[in-house]
Order: structure tokens, then sequence, then C-alpha cells
């Protein structure tokens, strides 16, 4: 919904937002059944554990996500754990449904550019994307983000983001076994090189733009 508050804007009380497209929207790259679960239970389990850790502060219900997240030293140390975790799962996920889109597409424009120039060609990128998201062990997700103009791959596991060390992800792909498991059993490799045939390119493009333009 366009007037929904984007998550990393959101205060306490945090929302789960609503998906934009169904269910079996994005199937059979990601079944109907996963994205049910995943997005009604796993992220929803996110925003209430996330608002049942923050209840009795009111200091931390002043700060935006992105504030909380960027900024966990100065989180009590009684909350932070579960504001660590539950915060950057709804961070994530928020940012993950609307990085995808039935039919996919293919990257064009300044990300297109910027990918061939730091990484050869858009075959050699996801290559080393998916390499990353292999290499994770257990839970995690791979992101790309911005290193002053230059794209960067990198693996992080469970829901930390690279906003703990201030840096917005331009886009991330979730590897925890709840994303793919219906459908891929172990097989992590083939989920991530299906990935990509769902992935919205005109929205990471847009949130390059809005990154770059910071
Ligand atoms: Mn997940």
């Amino acid at each position: 919904m366009a007037d929904q508050i984007d998550a990393k804007d959101q205060r306490y009380p945090f929302e789960l937002p609503l998906l934009e497209y169904d269910f079996d929207a994005l199937a059979p790259v990601i079944d109907a059944k996963t994205m049910e679960l995943h997005h009604d239970k796993h992220h929803q389990a996110y925003v209430d554990n996330l608002n049942k850790a923050i209840v009795e502060h009111k200091d931390l219900q002043e700060k935006t996500l992105s504030e909380l997240l960027s900024d966990l030293d100065n989180v009590p140390e009684a909350a932070r754990g579960a504001v660590r975790n539950n915060g950057g799962g709804h961070i994530n996920h928020s940012m993950f449904w609307k990085l995808m889109k039935s039919g996919g597409g293919k990257p064009s424009g300044a990300i297109s550019d910027a990918i061939n120039r730091d990484f050869g060609s858009f075959d050699d990128f996801k290559t080393k994307f998916n390499e990353a998201g292999v290499k994770q062990f257990g839970s995690g997700w791979v992101f790309v983000y911005a290193d002053g103009d230059a794209l960067k791959i990198q693996s992080m596991p469970n829901q930390d983001t690279p906003l703990h060390k201030g840096v917005e992800p331009i886009f991330g792909n979730d590897v925890w076994e709840h994303a793919y498991y219906l459908t891929y059993n172990n097989r992590r490799p083939d989920y991530l090189k299906a990935w990509w045939d769902v992935v919205d390119w005109d929205a990471i493009a847009g949130r390059y733009e809005q990154l770059r333009g910071k």
C-alpha cells in the first residue's frame, strides 16, 4: 500500500507491510505456501517480537527502525539482542518483498553500468552473489550495498543488516531455509539461481537512485 510507512521510517508500534502481489505471483520460483508462511508467520513474528522488546522502553519508541538498527550500542542491553534480531527481520523482509515481482526483469541504466564496471558482467555478478549465499553458514542474507561508488556483495548472519555499520543495502536475498525449503529442500544453490527470475530491477534501480542521492 502506497500510504503505508516504509519499515525503516516506522516507529513503535511497528506494522507488517501488506504484500503488493498474491502469494502465488512468484511461483514456481517461490511457491505460494512459502510466501504465505514467510510473510504472514515469519515476518509477523519479527514485528510482534520487536514490539514486545521495546514495549517498556519509552525512549526507544521515539526512534525509527533505521535509527535503532544503526545505533545498537544505545539500545539497553536487555533489549539489544531482540531489537537486532527482530528489528533486522522486519527491515530486511520489508525490503525483500518489494524487490520481487512476477516475471522479474534485467538490470538497466545506472545500476547495470555499476554492475558491469565493478564485476565485469551481470553473469559474473550473479555468480559472486550466489557464491556468497551458498557460503553463508546457517541462516542469513546476501546484501549488495554501495561503498562510496563501488558496489559490494556481503553475506551476513541471522537478521543482521549493513545498517549496523550505517549503510543501507541496495538489495538482498534471504538465504534462511524458511525462504526456500518447501520447493528446493536443502538445495540452496538452486534457489539462489532461480531467484534472479523474479527480481524486480526497476525497484532496485529506484532504491539505487534514492541511496545515491543521500
Ligand atoms: Mn526470511
